[in-house]
């Protein structure tokens, strides 16, 4: 199994932040993960290389137009296609529906995607209706782009392909659907600045130290994010 990623932008360079660093460098190193950038300003029609226009019917900023974005969009779909892959097209958004831990192992499943990043204001919808499959949004707060959101998005979902990771992530499942907070870790040494690590972390016995934990998972909970024990 391996993921398929394409990437509509004009900050191709930001995903440096992830093929040049930590676990996701090493997913596409080891070719389980692949990343294409596709750059609207490559697929500009006119001498200045325009991307942006102004908004009909009047408003504050610039909307980004249709021809160089259906055009870097078609070249990323043919990747695609080449891969043998049914091209699906995830709109980064915040008008989208915020990305859940659910909607990440629904995206696990497919085999690849076509990411388009928005800037300016937005994108001209009539794009929107031709290509995006799915509208999804990092949460209720402005950003400037989707560049971030897009690359939140390959870094948690990459790390669920089988490989990836060198622990099991089945189990990690599991623990996300109780709908808990992970405990507090420890490690050497015993003593930091005068604090020490609780006593029966040291105490080798195992089901106190299952006990313990999963007990402070509920107080950590109850404390941080009551809304997840509703949810329970
Ligand atoms: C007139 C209102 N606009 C500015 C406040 C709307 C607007 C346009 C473009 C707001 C944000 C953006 C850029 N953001 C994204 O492209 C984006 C985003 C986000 O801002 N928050 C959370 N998730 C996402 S996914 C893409």
């Amino acid at each position: 199994m391996s993921l398929h990623v394409d990437v509509v932008t004009l900050f191709p360079e930001m995903f440096g932040a992830i093929t040049q660093h930590g676990v996701t460098r090493r997913a596409v190193e080891l070719g389980l993960f692949d990343l294409q950038t596709w750059n609207p300003r490559d697929y500009a029609m006119d001498n200045y290389r325009r991307v942006d226009d102004r908004p009909f019917g009047g408003g504050p900023g610039m909307v980004m137009i249709p021809e160089p974005l259906e055009a870097a969009l078609s070249a990323a779909k043919a990747r695609q296609r080449d891969l043998g892959v049914a091209p699906h097209a995830v709109y980064l958004s915040p008008q989208g529906r915020p990305l859940t831990h659910a909607k990440v192992m629904e995206l696990v499943a497919e085999p690849g995607w076509v990411l388009l990043c928005g800037r300016y204001e937005g994108v001209d919808e009539r794009v929107l209706e031709m290509i995006a499959t799915d509208y999804l949004s990092a949460g209720d707060y402005v950003l400037t782009g989707g560049e971030l959101p897009a690359m939140m998005m390959i870094d948690c979902i990459s790390r669920l392909v089988p490989g990836v990771l060198n622990n099991n992530v089945s189990a990690e499942f599991e623990t996300f659907h109780d709908n808990l907070l992970e405990y507090p870790q420890y490690t050497r040494p015993e003593v930091f600045m005068g604090k020490k690590v609780p006593d029966i972390l040291l105490s080798g016995h195992h089901a106190n130290v299952e006990k313990w934990r999963r007990e402070q998972s509920i107080i950590r909970t109850l404390q941080n994010r009551p809304e997840l024990l509703e949810d329970a």
